[in-house]
């Protein structure tokens, strides 16, 4: 099973909608600076001109591992390949793709042209949809009108008599294949965030192919979190024969969430998992930037949160307490619990993480002091009130303002060309079992 999924994993990066200013500059940019084509290229350029009939604008996609305005590939299994060519006509928005084969002499013919569903080719993938054998192109349409939504189109059934068929042609915002099922052949899950008044929504949709109709279509559809304003990422594990997806969605400049869905393999079903429901929402409410990764590598997708430090704080360049000293925790969902797998706090602005172990929970409180760029370890005492240092670490590096503080220890935790994280452990840390090669395990450089 392992191996067919990991067909999949190549194209299961999902594609998002990036700032159509970027986008748009790449655009014209590509425009100008036509390339000058050599070879079979050149062969194909001139049949597609022949085919046209009138001036063309090459068009390459914009992101994405094919960044050419010619793609060959073989996508009728014969071992020769075809060319996938986007191009525009000076006298329209629209962007067209084609398709050339060679006849038996070797020379380039259209075999097939279709209008796009966009100014401009988002990106473009091959997977295979329908279970044939053979890949089908996968193609992202860029929308002038709308900043976070782009139309993919699926064409398959390709033959050199009638090129290509389209088999779906959907508004989204983010979209990731899989095979929920384990069947071997891929399903598509989308995100599509649409207006709706003066507000959102969300939806969740699967398709998959439809045997007699030679479609991919709906087969089930989810309400999403409408304060969701897109998506950073989207990725699946399996538990058993239920297959769940991760939706990392950003609410706000700062803040990510991520939405849990699972679907059973005997009806492709997208549901809530039970037990949990919105909560993982709230739950993995966090700042920054992170994603759901399988952090442990040891297959399952862990999610994100960020979780106050019992009596831990951060103290500001006046010494006086700032804010609450959060730590990250990544947790699993298994059986309608979410299961912590690793703990740290966060410093990236000093450049690492510190693994925060799971016995240390109601023993030791920590302490980042941002003036003298130092993080402190505390006991707890039963009361749960700080006591003794345990150790602390320090960043030492050339444009630090205070020489005098820093702590005149010979335990290095990292050190590279331009710095230098050190360690100085208490008799308290002693007593309480910490040694250096605890701290330098802890340690990660970001
Ligand atoms: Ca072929
Ligand atoms: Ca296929
Ligand atoms: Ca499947
Ligand atoms: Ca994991």
């Amino acid at each position: 099973m392992k191996h067919k999924i990991s067909v999949f994993a190549l194209l299961c990066c999902v594609l998002f909608s990036f700032s159509s200013c970027s986008l748009r500059l790449a655009s014209v940019d590509s425009l100008i600076r036509a390339p000058k084509l050599t070879g079979v290229n050149q062969q194909v350029q001139h049949s597609l001109d022949q085919s046209v009939g009138e001036p063309i604008i090459l068009k390459t996609p914009l992101t994405g591992e094919y960044s050419s305005a010619f793609v060959y590939r073989d996508l009728d299994n014969d071992r020769v390949n075809e060319c996938v060519a986007f191009y525009a006509l000076s006298s329209s928005d629209s962007v067209h793709m084609s398709i050339l084969d060679t006849d038996s002499q070797g020379a380039w013919f259209s075999a097939g042209d279709t209008v796009g569903s966009g100014s401009d080719v988002a990106s473009l993938s091959f997977a295979d949809v329908d279970g044939n054998g053979r890949e089908e192109i996968l193609v992202t349409w860029q929308i002038p009108e709308s900043k976070n939504n782009q139309y993919l189109s699926v064409y398959g059934q390709y033959s050199p008599e009638n090129g290509v068929v389209s088999m779906i042609d959907e508004l989204y915002t983010a979209f990731h294949i899989l095979d929920a099922d384990a069947d071997g052949s891929a399903e598509l899950f989308l995100a599509v965030i649409e207006p709706a008044g003066d507000s959102y929504t969300a939806t969740g949709k699967l398709f998959d192919y439809h045997a007699s109709h030679r479609q991919i279509e709906p087969i089930s559809e989810i309400a999403l979190d409408p304060t969701v304003t897109s998506y950073a990422n989207i990725c699946h594990d399996y538990e058993g024969s239920v297959c769940r997806l991760y939706l990392d969605g950003v609410v706000s400049e700062t803040h990510r969430i991520t939405e849990l869905l699972q679907i059973s393999s005997s009806d492709l079903r997208l549901q809530i998992p039970e037990n949990q429901g919105e909560e993982i929402g709230a739950f993995s409410l966090r700042p920054g930037t992170d994603n759901c990764c399988d952090i442990n590598g040891d297959g399952y997708i862990e999610i994100p949160s960020y979780v106050p430090l019992d009596n831990s704080v951060v103290l500001d360049r006046e010494n006086a307490v700032s804010e609450t000293l959060y730590m990250t925790v990544w947790s699993r969902f298994s059986s309608g619990n979410m299961v912590p797998t690793y703990r740290y706090l966060s410093l990236p602005e000093w450049g690492y993480l510190f693994e925060f172990p799971e016995q240390w929970i109601g023993q030791v409180s920590a302490v980042k002091d941002i003036k003298l760029e130092r993080l402190r370890f505390y006991l707890l005492n039963e009361d749960g009130e700080t006591t003794h240092m345990l150790f602390c670490i320090d960043w030492i590096h050339s444009s630090a303002e205070r020489e005098t503080d820093a702590l005149n220890s010979e335990d290095i935790v990292y050190s590279d060309d331009t710095q230098q994280y050190v360690a100085l452990i208490t008799d308290y840390g002693s007593d309480f079992g910490i040694e250096i090669t605890d701290l330098i395990s802890g340690f990660t450089k970001t």
